[in-house]
């Protein structure tokens, strides 16, 4: 019954993703989409409770169909209850996760500590100012000398010392990492207290994967304890040095237009999706694909120009920094292909479907792969392999193969005309100028307005897409619920692409989607009610703004006491469970959509979304109506303002549509 039911429900809400699925459909072509029904998921590996960790299993503990009467007696050979074996699949979660963030950003420090170095001539740095504050970060002396005679100190020095110490973060055995005592300080005395501090990037994942080996850690708490070291390791640690590296390297987003939607594509020009995570490789794309002997190629082969277009994260960071166009999220992969216009799909590492070359055999599509990490073993992919130190020669390798297939185009190109505008690139740096402008840059402002009631609290809205349920439309009912109930939005991921197009990241969607204040706020500012703040290694700018705002004052010491809520609607990849747990432990409410694995093992459960909150101020939870999900973020935040003694003032300002009608009125 179940399974029929889901087949009844739409598989997207995004009209041009809708055009393509029928006509995938109609061609015999298969995708995620038709794979997921045919496909039930595991029952028991939905509930978390199926065991791998030794040959002698899989042991299977589903939850029974009546609960649990009495006492759980489910335990798998070795004696490993339900409990010990949710925590640990959804620690290897939260290891799988921080490793693939934390791994990219290792590759973005290489490769800063090379230009730093002078040993490639592709990558400058770009933004001074940031390499100096984060410099300061590390300890690093940004001047040299005493008194009258102090003076700035070189910066190529100052980037070598801060690419080394970067670097280091991974491999350090003992102490803690630089960035957490970034957090707001009764946060970071919290981390001591509870020995959760992380030592070193690498040695917390390691250490994840040791203690669930089999017969190692059986205490689900003592588990647990480890995912918060591990994903704070990502949260505060590789993901903040990938986005504050990036910045320096490639210059730090400032809000910046673009348009999204697989309607971005041109039937007349090259299109190349750069899709994947890591802009190393798709910033070099951009600077190559915009120089004249590539221009030049493209017109010799009949095309107008090179049209780069962005997929997944890529898809962000090339947004933020550029203004690129996005083809859109991690649903449309296949399907940009299906549109039979994409010359060539350029991926490098995370959420590439391995169906993208199963898709392209249908086309002329060339998908080009370029990391070691992540190769293809289809006849029909080409492997360009990238390397910093031939960067915008790998780069042009790759437009060249592009441009020189674009002849092979076929007839049947079909390119819906669906796209829409955006603003997006703000980063915590930004938000604090737009509100206060450039000589009063601050988050007072911000804090004035939740104190006042104006904005009602802050949702994070953030993570994948899930074939498992309607493509974009749990990502889109949350945040419009919130945006009407006041909370503004800050997102990143596969959300921000599903809000952009929807239309919620323009400023006039605060007119159309907010509640009053919130909407009187981004009006009086100019800003979307829904700030995109780029790809999910920028998970880490969402840390940032909300240490800011505890910084800026009123509203409590610690993240945790903020009327803020997490959540990821759609979430499917590890990385997400990192990044969920990292918010957890740095104070978070966080909630996701779509399933968690851990409901097959009731007091694990129990542990994470009720008693974890003691312990560390944030907590989990789940729920897959999107509406009950909104509401639930919304009970957290009026608790966290009830407790902040500011409830009264939000009480002043509660308009209902018809009061917000009469005030439309009165003010025309
Ligand atoms: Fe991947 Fe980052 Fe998830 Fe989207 S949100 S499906 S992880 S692309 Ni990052």
């Amino acid at each position: 019954m179940a399974e029929e039911k889901k087949e009844k429900a739409p598989k997207s809400v995004d009209p041009a993703s809708i055009q393509m699925i029928e006509k995938a459909e109609a061609e015999g072509i298969s995708t995620i989409y038709d794979r997921a029904d045919k496909m039930k998921a595991c029952n028991i590996g939905e509930q978390g409770t199926c065991c791998k960790v030794c040959s002698q299993g899989p042991c299977r503990l589903p939850l029974p169909k009546k609960g649990i009467e009495g006492e759980d007696t489910r335990m798998g050979l070795c004696g490993a209850t339900p409990n010990t074996i949710a925590a640990r699949n959804f620690a290897r979660m939260v290891a799988a996760g921080a490793a693939a963030h934390s791994d990219h950003g290792r590759g973005v420090a290489e490769v800063f500590l090379a230009a730093a170095r002078g040993e490639t001539e592709d990558y400058k740095i770009q933004d001074t100012k940031k390499l100096l504050e984060v410099a300061e970060l590390f300890d690093i002396p940004v001047t040299v000398g005493e008194g009258d005679d102090e003076k700035p100190r070189d910066t190529k020095e100052i980037a070598v010392e801060l690419g080394e110490k970067a670097l280091g973060e991974w491999g350090k055995q003992e102490g803690e990492i630089y960035f957490a005592k970034r957090a707001p300080k009764a946060r970071y005395d919290l981390w001591k207290k509870l020995d959760i501090v992380p030592r070193g990037i690498d040695r917390e994942i390691v250490e994840i994967m040791h203690r669930t080996h089999m017969g190692v850690d059986q205490d689900y708490k003592n588990i647990i304890k480890q995912c918060s070291r591990a994903a704070l390791a990502d949260g505060w640690g590789g993901s903040m040095i990938a986005t504050d590296l990036q910045d320096i390297l490639f210059g730090s987003p400032v809000p910046i237009h673009g348009s999204i939607n697989l309607g971005v594509l041109k039937d007349d020009e090259v299109n190349i999706i750069i899709h994947g995570h890591e802009p190393l490789l798709s910033e070099m794309i951009v600077v190559a694909s915009r120089t004249p002997e590539m221009q030049d190629l493209a017109k010799a082969k009949g095309a107008k120009g090179i049209n780069l277009a962005g997929m997944c994260c890529t898809a962000n960071e090339i947004l933020m920094r550029h203004g690129l166009p996005v083809a859109g999220n991690y649903l449309q992969q296949e399907l940009a292909i299906i549109t039979g216009a994409v010359d060539a799909m350029v991926v490098d590492v995370q959420c590439i479907m391995e169906n993208v070359a199963n898709v392209a055999k249908c086309f002329h599509t060339k998908v080009i792969t370029t990391n070691t990490r992540a190769k293809m073993e289809e006849p029909n992919t080409v492997h360009i392999q990238f390397e910093e130190h031939h960067a915008l020669d790998n780069a042009k390798q790759i437009i060249k193969t592009a441009i020189e297939n674009y002849p092979n185009r076929r007839a049947e190109v079909m390119i819906p005309d669906v796209q829409a505008p955006m603003v997006a690139g703000f980063t915590y740096e930004s938000i604090e100028y737009h509100l206060g402008g450039s000589f009063r840059g601050t988050y007072y402002t911000l804090n004035d307005n939740i104190i006042n009631g104006r904005i009602r609290g802050i949702g994070g809205v953030v993570g994948c897409n899930n074939a498992r349920t309607t493509h974009d439309s749990d990502h889109l009912i949350i945040v419009k619920e919130l945006l009407k109930n006041d909370v503004i939005v800050l997102t990143t991921g596969c959300n921000a692409m599903a809000c952009g197009k929807a239309g919620l990241l323009t400023p006039e969607a605060a007119k159309e989607f907010c509640g009053p204040g919130l909407a009187e706020v981004c009006e009086t500012v100019g800003i979307p009610p829904v700030l995109h703040m780029g790809s999910c290694v920028d998970n880490s700018r969402i840390l940032m703004a909300a240490s800011a705002v505890v910084k800026a004052g009123g509203l409590g010491n610690d993240i945790s006491d903020l009327p803020a809520a997490g959540s990821a609607p759609e979430w499917m990849s590890e990385k997400a469970i990192s990044i969920g747990h990292y918010f957890v432990a740095s104070g978070v409410y966080t909630i996701f959509g779509v399933g968690l694995p851990v409901t097959g093992a009731p007091v694990f459960q129990d542990y994470i979304f009720n008693k974890l909150e003691a312990e560390l101020g944030g907590k989990w939870d789940l729920e897959v109506d999107p509406v009950k999900h909104a509401q639930k973020m919304i009970a957290h935040i009026d608790k966290k303002r009830k407790e902040l003694g500011i409830d009264k003032a939000r009480e002043r300002v509660l308009f209902d549509m018809e009061a917000r009608r009469q005030l439309d009125e009165e003010v025309a």
